[in-house]
């Protein structure tokens, strides 16, 4: 890949100022780093739109939450994004049913698998004004949606009078449907795992799709929004081809949680913040990268957070989990991604899409905590904007998506800053972008609580004038608090070169006018 070769040049060329900033590192608390803006932004465009969230379909059961009335709401999208994109999934979209009017009967439902040890499957209705309430949502944030149909318990022509409406409804705010929410899984509860595949998957995929195709003329799809199973999206890109009158397919998705559940003591701040976290992300992204190529889509990460089943607290609703959304938007930004959309909504709605109990309470009661200390924590853990009794509040972990949300509309400078920091013994990363306004933007995640970096940056010869700096921070790496900070004087450029500190876990943006 390209991107791939210009990395590796860069390294070649920067290999001498990485010796030079070991040898500052020696013997010092800080570690010093130089790093060089190449001359030309040739890498990945970050689209306008990149900033996402995803919520439970089953949110939609409530015609109030996504509402034109919903003000505290309205007010969190837009403090995350200008414009974003929220996708509707998760695990209760394969119990939706589609309700087109007060008096449409219940269908009837096809027989679920008991899963041991879960309670039994709830179906709820999605009804016209829910959809309605939501074209009206997203027109007061400025963002749209990819909607998700239910799958797992759903008819092909339900399917298509729902996409139906909601195609009708959303209009262009409607970016493409999603059919089932991670099928990968489905072998476990909602279909026989001695049969299920992604060949049978394609195969109901595609009934379900056509359907909704002849009802929506040029209907867009994302696919296959797995949880973990990589190979499906090579599978898939590999039968495409040979398939007749193919639906009009635009990304490849796929979700991704750094690891699970709260009780696993391996979820823990040093792990979540470690180099081999965004290893594993950038494997993934290699896989569904070489199959989108084939298939000539996109790909965007449609669901994903620090925890699976609902988050971990201490981890997932600290500031450190406000770095780890930062830097893993920015590693799947920087690959191509278009989006990225971080999972969250009300603690009711994600536990019921987990079986009706969040893991994170039941370890909080067991270390003792009281119901008053356990209402401080959001719910469900990850959530990027929580509901506190009437009140919308942005987490850290939404702090660190709106940070990195700051390069969008950019394109990437291909280098290997990352590498080039790893290598003077700091656990930072960095990614620069030439923003659509021509300015160069680059932000700094310095991870690690042990070292500050001394930072030498680079904007290149001749290039003088005023660097604007943004700083996400917080007391400690296991605070509650998030804060995005600006400082009152900003730091000048001389033909191209500042000096600046990043102090340890602290993110810094800094942009040369
Ligand atoms: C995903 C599901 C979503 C859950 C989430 C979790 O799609 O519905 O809320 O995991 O486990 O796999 O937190």
């Amino acid at each position: 890949m390209t991107n791939t070769i210009s990395r590796r040049r860069f390294i070649a060329g920067a290999a001498s100022s990485i010796a030079a900033a070991r040898l500052g590192a020696q013997g010092r608390s800080a570690a010093q780093a130089t790093l060089a803006v190449p001359a030309e932004a040739t890498g990945a465009r970050m689209p306008a739109n990149f900033v996402g969230l995803s919520y439970e379909v089953q949110q939609l059961a409530d015609p109030n939450f996504f509402s034109e009335r919903n003000g505290g709401l309205i007010r969190e999208f837009r403090a995350l994004a200008a414009r974003g994109v929220l996708r509707l999934g998760g695990n209760t979209s394969d119990f939706a049913e589609w309700k087109p009017t007060a008096a449409s009967p219940e269908p009837q439902h096809p027989q679920v698998r008991a899963v041991e040890g879960e309670p039994n499957a709830q179906f709820y209705a999605v009804s016209a004004e829910a959809v309605r309430n939501l074209a009206r949502f997203l027109e007061a944030t400025g963002w749209t949606c990819i909607y998700g149909i239910n799958l797992g318990t759903n008819t092909p022509e339900q399917a298509a009078a729902e996409a139906g409406f909601a195609a009708k409804t959303l209009g262009a705010k409607l970016e493409y449907f999603q059919i089932g929410n991670e099928a990968d899984l489905f072998g476990w509860h909602l279909r026989d795992a001695k049969t299920w595949s992604e060949k049978a998957y394609l195969k109901e995929w595609l009934q379900m799709a056509r359907a909704i195709t002849a009802a929506v003329p040029g209907a867009k799809f994302g696919l296959p929004d797995v949880a973990s199973n990589m190979q499906w999206l090579t599978g898939i890109a590999d039968a495409w081809p040979a398939i007749q009158n193919a639906p009009q397919v635009v990304a490849l998705t796929h979700h991704y949680y750094f690891g699970g559940p709260a009780t696993n003591p391996a979820v823990n701040i040093p792990n979540l913040l470690s180099p081999a976290a965004m290893t594993r992300v950038q494997k993934m992204a290699d896989v569904a990268l070489a199959a989108a190529a084939k298939m000539d889509v996109n790909v965007r990460m449609t669901e994903g957070n620090t925890c699976y089943r609902g988050g971990k607290p201490g981890v997932s609703d600290v500031f450190a989990a406000a770095l780890w959304a930062a830097d893993y938007s920015l590693l799947l930004a920087s690959n191509h991604y278009t989006g990225v959309n971080l999972h969250g909504g009300t603690g009711k709605s994600v536990a019921n899409s987990v079986g009706g109990v969040l893991p994170g309470d039941t370890l909080l009661k067991e270390q003792g905590a009281t119901l008053a200390e356990i209402a401080t924590h959001p719910h469900p853990f990850y959530t990027p904007i929580a509901t506190f009794g009437s009140e919308y509040v942005m987490e850290p972990v939404g702090y660190g998506l709106k940070f990195a949300g700051a390069l969008s509309g950019g394109r990437f400078f291909e280098s290997d800053f990352t590498a080039m920091l790893q290598a003077v013994g700091v656990n930072a990363t960095a990614y620069a972008v030439k923003l659509a306004s021509g300015q160069t933007s680059v932000i700094v995640l310095n991870k690690g609580p042990e070292r500050d970096l001394a930072l030498n940056l680079d904007f290149g010869t001749g290039k003088s004038g005023e660097v604007e700096t943004e700083t996400l921070h917080a007391p400690a790496l296991d605070s509650r608090k998030a804060q995005i900070t600006r400082p009152a004087r900003p730091l000048r450029a001389q033909n191209g070169k500042c000096t600046v500190t990043v102090p340890r876990a602290t993110g810094m943006r800094l942009t040369l006018s």
